[in-house]
């Protein structure tokens, strides 16, 4: 056991107090979740946010003129100028709210995709991508006659930068990729891939899923035409997610989903958009659940995203060192240095599911499959890994707890370490 808990830059004491969850007990034992690359747990004032605003100003919000639809109003498009501030957008109408990083991206593939892929155009994904970021994609590809071409990582995860000019070309329409893998934890050079890509006149969509809830993330310094993720995996609430368009784009693209709220005039001859951001944002939206996002946004500024960066790094450099002792354990992906909170690993020959129900019995919660990125495991020759994620209420004793979970594990087994 290191003896010590926290890490140099968070204090995961006060910031554990925040979260009600950790007072429970799983199955005798404290808690150690180390799932939130999945989802995250949320803080008392994010739950407290949502209570307030169904107890207290709960109405639909753009349509009345009553004193609870303005309240409402104000909860809800104050998170807008939020998320904004936290990627350093340019105006708040270039975000728009969808239901997670799925459908942000889904919209772009829909609206975005089919105005401008045509037969014989090409898509560019990574070997790095999650289901969300490939499967919209081919979809498109098949419909429009175009062409997914996969830029491919080395054995450690990194992505192959030099076989990025052999792909690179002006049929390349459209670049997506992830800014953070879910599964290798791989930060990938987002801005020289964003600037590679642009050189080619290709349109660029960041899958934010993992980076924006963990790492600085700044739009105008990245200059991506599309990012996309969402509220749960950064304490937010479920049902809320993000698309942060250039407004060019946005202004250019037709409306995605429609019906109510996304139109400024109908009638049976002619219907008119609304502006944006609501263009894109049909029907009554997730009012309460934008409220949440907005005290999650909060939080996080609070505690600051650098500190969180740095935070994930000292628990992944640690969990590396005190995983890799273990006889027979292999961590998938790159140096710590080279990720975020993030190790995947595989231990002997135990399925990562037995592992997962034996970590659960310690009252240890961690994810065991494929992460939904059963393209990247086919790569590294493997069919599912089991995987440990650190957000900011982790401590450096709750990689002891995993280690000493696994050692159990190997013990039970007859696989003693
Ligand atoms: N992209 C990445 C990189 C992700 O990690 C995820 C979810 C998504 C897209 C989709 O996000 P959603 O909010 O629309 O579902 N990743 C995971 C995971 O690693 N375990 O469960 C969900």
């Amino acid at each position: 056991m290191n003896g010590c808990t926290e890490t140099s830059a968070l204090n995961t004491e006060r910031i554990r107090a925040d979260f009600p969850i950790f007072s429970r007990r799983v199955r005798g034992n404290p808690l150690t979740f180390l799932d939130s690359a999945a989802s995250t747990q949320k803080p008392t004032s994010v739950l407290e946010t949502m209570d307030r605003v169904y107890r207290w100003c709960y109405a639909n919000v753009h349509r009345g003129i009553y004193c609870l639809s303005e309240e409402a109003t104000c909860c809800y498009e104050d998170t807008r100028e939020k998320v904004a501030d936290l990627i350093n957008a340019d105006a708040r109408e270039e975000i728009i709210f969808t239901r997670n990083t799925t459908e942000s991206i889904n919209l772009v593939a829909y609206s975005w995709g089919r105005a401008n892929i045509h037969a014989g155009d090409r898509i560019l994904l990574t070997e790095l991508e999650h289901h969300s970021n490939i499967v919209p994609w081919q979809l498109l590809a098949r419909e429009r006659g175009a062409e997914l071409v996969v830029l491919g990582i080395t054995d450690d995860c990194m992505l192959d930068l030099e076989q990025l000019d052999e792909l690179l070309d002006e049929r390349v329409r459209l670049v997506a990729f992830t800014m953070m893998s879910n599964v290798a934890g791989t930060i990938v050079p987002a801005k020289e891939i964003i600037r590679r890509a642009h050189d080619v006149g290709a349109v660029v969509l960041v899958d934010g899923a993992q980076a924006v809830p963990h790492l600085p993330v700044d739009v105008q310094e990245l200059q991506c035409d599309f990012l996309a993720f969402s509220g749960h995996k950064m304490c937010g609430p479920t049902g809320i997610g993000v698309l942060h368009g250039r407004r060019k784009l946005l202004e250019a693209m037709p409306p995605f989903l429609s019906g109510g709220d996304m139109i400024l005039r109908v009638s049976w001859d002619d219907t008119t958009w609304n502006d944006l951001p609501w263009k894109f944002e049909a029907g009554t939206p997730p009012i309460v659940e934008g409220a949440g996002l907005g005290a999650a946004v909060d939080y996080l500024k609070d505690i600051g995203m650098e500190a969180i960066a740095a935070h994930d790094r000292e628990l992944v450099s640690y969990a590396m060192e005190q995983l890799s002792d273990l006889p027979g354990l292999e961590i998938v992906g790159p140096p710590a240095h080279r990720r975020g909170g993030v190790v995947a690993f595989t231990f002997r020959d135990i399925h990562p599911h037995d592992l997962a129900y034996l970590m659960d019995l310690e009252g240890v919660a961690i994810r065991a499959g494929h992460h939904c990125a059963q393209p990247l495991h086919q790569r590294l020759g493997l069919t599912a890994t089991a995987r440990a994620s650190f957000y900011v209420y982790n401590t450096l004793e709750d990689v002891d707890r995993l280690v000493a979970a696994l050692e159990k594990a190997a013990t039970k087994l007859g696989r003693g370490a």
